[in-house]
């Protein structure tokens, strides 16, 4: 019997080292049972110590890119991760926009590296919010990005800060959001998810691991994963938090070269 892949596009940056990025996203795919795809926006030249040069691909090769792939091949879910400039976000929002069958738009609001590195001004940031938001089923920011994205002068620390942060967000554009408390302190890792207007929180265990790059790009692939096999985000969330506690405690057995290592997304392989 003839059977269909459950497909997921991701729209993301390269990451030579493995760990982030398009390569973090196609391995989570894969170890989760979907049929990745691909749109490159930016290569960048990185290892475990941080992200060295960022090369954005200009609007017409992610034209092509999306075309040649959206125009063959039915996708069942997009993760949008590193956009790269303020004219990539305007080519990927009329790229959706076109996409046959709505399929539901994850985008992890990827502001810059754990490292520090910068990945969008902040007029890039403006388009995003207003072209971007509103055509996805889930924004991802972490706490850091979660205080630019909402308009706040500090980080969000407790519930009522992240609630309201998610909230502002929102009211921004985005129909839910997910703030992921990984940053903050505590054993837990506690992400607030606002979701058909009520939120809830997903907690997992913090694991003590010094191997978390490309934790964020995962997560939000995850989420997309489940949703394209028909979860909605709630229960996509729910597994995609204990898909990344499993990867990120099979990725702290490992040392993989002289920085931050990534998460061993294919645990359940070998
Ligand atoms: O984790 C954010 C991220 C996303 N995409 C690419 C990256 C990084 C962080 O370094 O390199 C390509």
């Amino acid at each position: 019997m003839v059977q269909s892949y459950s497909t997921v596009l991701t729209i993301a940056g390269s990451d030579g080292s493995g760990g982030a990025g398009i390569q973090a996203d196609l391995k989570t795919f894969a170890a989760l049972g979907c049929y990745g795809l691909s749109v490159i926006t930016a290569v960048t030249s990185q290892n475990t110590t941080g992200v060295k040069e960022i090369m954005v691909l200009d609007p017409h090769s992610l034209f092509s890119q999306f075309r040649a792939v959206a125009s063959d091949i039915a996708i069942d879910a997009v993760k949008i991760g590193m956009t790269g400039s303020e004219e990539s976000i305007k080519t990927i929002a009329s790229l959706i926009r076109e996409l046959p069958g709505n399929p539901p738009v994850i985008l992890d609001t990827v502001l810059g590296s754990s490292g520090g590195k910068v990945f969008l001004k902040e007029k890039a940031i403006t388009v995003m919010r207003e072209e971007l938001f509103p055509l996805t089923a889930l924004v991802t920011p972490n706490l850091p990005e979660a205080a630019v994205l909402a308009g706040l002068e500090n980080i969000p620390g407790s519930i009522e800060e992240i609630e309201e942060a998610a909230a502002l967000i929102s009211v921004s554009g985005a129909p839910a959001v997910l703030v992921k408390g990984g940053h903050g302190t505590g054993t837990h890792s506690s992400d607030c998810l606002l979701w058909n207007g009520s939120f809830s929180w997903h907690s997992s265990e913090k694991v003590d691991t010094p191997n978390t790059h490309g934790t964020g790009c995962t997560l939000s692939s995850a989420i997309a994963a489940h949703m394209a096999k028909g979860c909605d985000c709630p229960q996509a969330v729910t597994q995609a938090k204990v898909y990344v506690t499993e990867a990120l405690k099979a990725g702290g057995a490992y040392r993989l070269g002289h920085g931050i290592g990534p998460l061993h997304h294919l645990f359940s392989l070998w």
